[in-house]
């Protein structure tokens, strides 16, 4: 139930547009105004066009019985179902974390560490920003924080060869789970994608044994350019699923739908402040009953 409240929380903003303008179409009752007010105002909350023409199509259809609860189903079937990452048993996993400039790779990697170390997984950090210059201090701070192993590398000019140290590292401690903070990145900075390809390729080629997980981090108040992001890094590199974060800031909660709808990656983890157990893990039911205010959990 804590995790609902914080949901709900987060949607705070996003709600109070998105459920106004539903409310509004229950009072004026459905009319051609009222459906494009509610359009225009699904579309600000960045849930994108097909997903907002659909939800009209639904209230339409069911304007002369209660449509909430029908809309509200109609959003959780265009979610994924399962979000978990499943860590597998016989495999160990590294887990990327990968995004644009500041929208939250390094915190969301402590807050994932904190959050799977809670679990009773043995966790280990990798701090692969070799380009920022307090990079590895800043991930050294949370990895004592999450009273976690670290393995950086100040010195080093080469994220390859710090997550190779990494997962060395990670194989003689027994660690279930590698947490690989990187440098943030354009795709237009070719070299730094294709430095970004050749981490994944140490993996592959370097350490078989382990499954790769990885999860771009989106800054939500970015709206459609965040889909863009998350589009150009697909491109590139395997993209398993997204942390939205700062919903803790913004009323554009929506992009979930055509990231993945269009692009087909997940919204797995929520990122709802800059502390360690400001992250939450993904529930469509909770999100969409948080989006429309359907829920009684305030
Ligand atoms: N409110 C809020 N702030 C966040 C959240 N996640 C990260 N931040 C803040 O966003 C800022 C950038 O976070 P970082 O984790 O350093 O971002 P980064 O992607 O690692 O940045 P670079 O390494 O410079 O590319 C910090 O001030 C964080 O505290 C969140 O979910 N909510
Ligand atoms: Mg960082």
């Amino acid at each position: 139930m804590a995790f609902m409240g914080k949901i709900f929380q987060a949607l705070r903003q996003t709600r109070e547009s998105v459920s106004d303008a539903f409310e509004s179409v229950i009072k004026r009752k459905v009319t051609p105004e009222s459906l494009e007010e509610l359009e225009d105002t699904l579309i600000s909350a960045d849930m994108g066009f097909a997903t907002a023409e659909a939800v009209l199509g639904v209230v339409e259809k069911n304007h002369k019985k209660g449509f909430i609860n029908k809309v509200e189903s109609y959003l959780v079937s265009e979610l994924k179902d399962r979000n978990e990452i499943e860590l597998a048993n016989e495999k160990s996993v590294v887990l990327m974390v990968v995004g644009v400039n500041g929208t939250g790779k390094t915190t969301s990697a402590a807050k994932l560490a904190n959050y799977y170390k809670s679990l009773g997984k043995k966790v280990l950090l990798v701090g692969a920003d070799t380009y920022r210059a307090a990079a590895a201090e800043q991930l050294k701070i949370w990895a004592n924080r999450v009273d976690v192993n670290i393995v950086c590398n100040e010195k080093s000019q080469q994220p390859s060869a710090v997550l190779f140290d990494g997962l060395t590292a990670a194989n003689s401690q027994g660690v279930d789970i590698t947490i690989v903070d990187t440098a943030g990145r354009l795709h237009t900075y070719t070299n730094l994608m294709a430095e970004l390809k050749k981490m994944y390729r140490v993996v592959e080629s370097r350490f078989p044994e382990y499954e790769i997980h990885s999860l771009i981090t989106l800054d939500a108040s970015l709206g459609q350019n965040s889909l863009i992001q998350a589009r150009e890094f697909a491109n590139t590199v395997q993209v398993d699923g997204a942390v939205l974060t700062k919903m803790d800031g913004t009323a554009k909660g929506g992009i979930v739908f055509p990231l993945f709808k269009e692009l087909n990656i997940p919204v797995k983890f929520i990122g709802v402040g800059e502390d360690l157990d400001d992250l939450i893990v993904f529930n469509r039911h909770e999100y969409v009953q948080g989006l429309l205010g359907t829920s009684d959990s305030e």
